[in-house]
């Protein structure tokens, strides 16, 4: 049998850069999973870059992460900017949803706060991912969106953001109350996702 010199072994193993464009452990962690079959190298955000998410909509603030992450390492980087659209309060907190207060409790007391007596619990969450070249260059993008009610009181252990008070509509399960594996399938982000990971396989496998 041919034997492979170091070198060709080397190269055999060696995997592309896929930077995620996010300082936010819960969707970090939800990336490694869903994308667990690409064959790339996961690389953090580097905390020396801060992006300022000014843009007026999901789409402009997920390209702005994406762009300044993958020109800045001259890598691939991929990146979401989603969030919570409560109907009866017009949309909000949507694209603040992570500037809506300090931390995650903070986020939720003010969302049933602002919900009480509210007969309309209608929300849903948006997720808007791209990924862009180590040229600074957009290569795909796409969104995805879950429907639920807000709750009147939180329910479920798991997760981050909003996930406790978000109902989702077909199973009737919180996000906090779902497995990995049921939250792969319902999110907004998993529904994003998997319309860009034939893209990714092309590129990285
Ligand atoms: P990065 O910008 O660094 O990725 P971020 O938390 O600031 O992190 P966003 O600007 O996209 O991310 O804000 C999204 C916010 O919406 C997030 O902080 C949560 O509060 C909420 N959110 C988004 N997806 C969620 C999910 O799957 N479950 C619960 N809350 C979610």
């Amino acid at each position: 049998m041919e034997q492979r010199s170091d070198k060709e072994y080397s190269w055999a193993i060696m995997k592309k850069i896929l930077y995620l464009a996010s300082k936010n452990n819960g969707k970090i962690l939800e990336y490694k999973k869903m994308l667990s079959n690409v064959n790339c190298q996961f690389r953090l955000q580097p905390k020396s870059i801060e992006v300022q998410e000014d843009g007026l909509s999901f789409q402009e603030n997920a390209f702005k992460k994406a762009r300044q992450v993958s020109k800045k390492t001259t890598n691939y980087a991929i990146a979401d900017d989603s969030g919570l659209c409560i109907n009866s309060l017009d949309g909000a907190p949507g694209i603040y949803s992570s500037r809506f207060a300090e931390n995650d409790q903070k986020r939720i007391k003010k969302v049933l706060n602002e919900l009480e007596g509210v007969h309309n619990r209608e929300a849903f969450f948006m997720a808007s991912i791209c990924l862009f070249s180590p040229k600074g260059e957009l290569i795909i993008s796409s969104e995805g969106r879950c429907d639920g009610n807000i709750l009147f009181q939180p329910r479920g252990n798991n997760g981050f953001g909003y996930d406790p008070i978000f109902e989702e509509k077909t199973t009737k399960l919180t996000f906090a109350e779902m497995t990995n594996d049921y939250k792969e399938i319902y999110s907004h982000r998993a529904r994003a996702l998997k319309k860009i990971i034939p893209c990714l396989m092309r590129i990285f496998n």
